[in-house]
């Protein structure tokens, strides 16, 4: 085995993996990234683990504005550690957060760093709350992970709604998948250490712009007044006096408000 793989090995692994699945043979995922980093055997037991752990960048963000939530692996050995690929499950609440994608903005050199179509389906729809994310190293340079930790990708929301934490979770299982770390020396080696999820703080400093354009103005106005009337409690952006009722109560806070938001 020349162990020689490199992306298109990968990512053919993963459609291979794919059809086997839609044919019904239920392949894992696992046995897809072990092909690719090129390890056949059993996977060994691991004692040098890397954590991974999820934090908001910028906290509080506002209502409308989009959420960036690092993934930031760890070495918990106090030396460092190397990764050669990993597949991280994340979960979210879809009332809060709506999943835009990811960036490698200084992040750590990947060859791929994606939600790729996935043997269980969980990267089919992207909105619905779940998702698995996958990095590959570059052949033959494998990630290092100090103790301090290394950034691996940046996951980017939109908030939807103000909460003081919704969390964004990385389960060690879901729908079938697993949350693997791969050494970077020994293949087939998972390194899988604890897994923190991270809250996520969504505020709203501007409640009368309910078009999130900035300043107050005719646009929410419009929203207002096509909400006039009998509002659910917490489906009512424009109940700005939370009545549970748009009126003229809620009317006179937009008026008043009426210009640029404050900040
Ligand atoms: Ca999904
Ligand atoms: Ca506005
Ligand atoms: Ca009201």
């Amino acid at each position: 085995m020349s162990g020689a793989v490199g992306s298109n090995c990968g990512l053919q692994a993963w459609a291979k993996a794919r059809t086997r699945a839609n044919a019904g043979s239920g392949s894992g995922l696992r046995s897809v990234l072990l092909a690719a980093i090129g390890a056949f055997g059993l996977t060994m037991a691991a004692s040098a683990n890397v954590e991974l752990s999820l934090h908001q960048v910028s906290a509080p963000d506002e209502v409308g504005d989009t959420v960036e939530v690092q993934l930031i692996a760890r070495s918990d050995t106090g030396s460092n550690e190397t990764m050669a690929a990993a597949s991280v499950i994340i979960t979210w609440d879809v009332a809060t957060l709506d999943l835009l994608g990811n960036h490698t903005s200084g992040a750590v050199n990947l060859l791929t760093s994606s939600f790729p179509a996935d043997p269980f389906g969980l990267n089919t729809d992207l909105h619905d709350g779940d998702a698995i994310y996958v990095a590959f190293a570059p052949l033959g340079n494998p990630v290092v992970i100090p103790p301090e930790g290394a950034l691996i990708t940046t996951y980017v929301f939109e908030a939807l709604a103000v909460t003081p934490g919704t969390l964004v979770d990385i389960p060690a299982t879901f729908g079938g998948a697993v949350t693997e770390v791969f050494d970077g020396e020994i293949a087939g080696l998972v390194i899988t250490g604890a897994l923190f999820g991270g809250q996520v703080e969504i505020v709203d400093s501007c409640p009368p712009d309910l078009d999130h354009n900035g300043d107050v103005g005719f646009g929410d106005l419009i929203i207002l007044l096509a909400s006039w009337g009998p509002c659910a409690p917490g489906d009512c952006p424009a109940d700005l006096d939370g009545n549970n009722d748009v009126g003229f109560g809620d009317l006179i806070i937009l008026l008043d408000a009426w210009g640029a938001c404050p900040g």
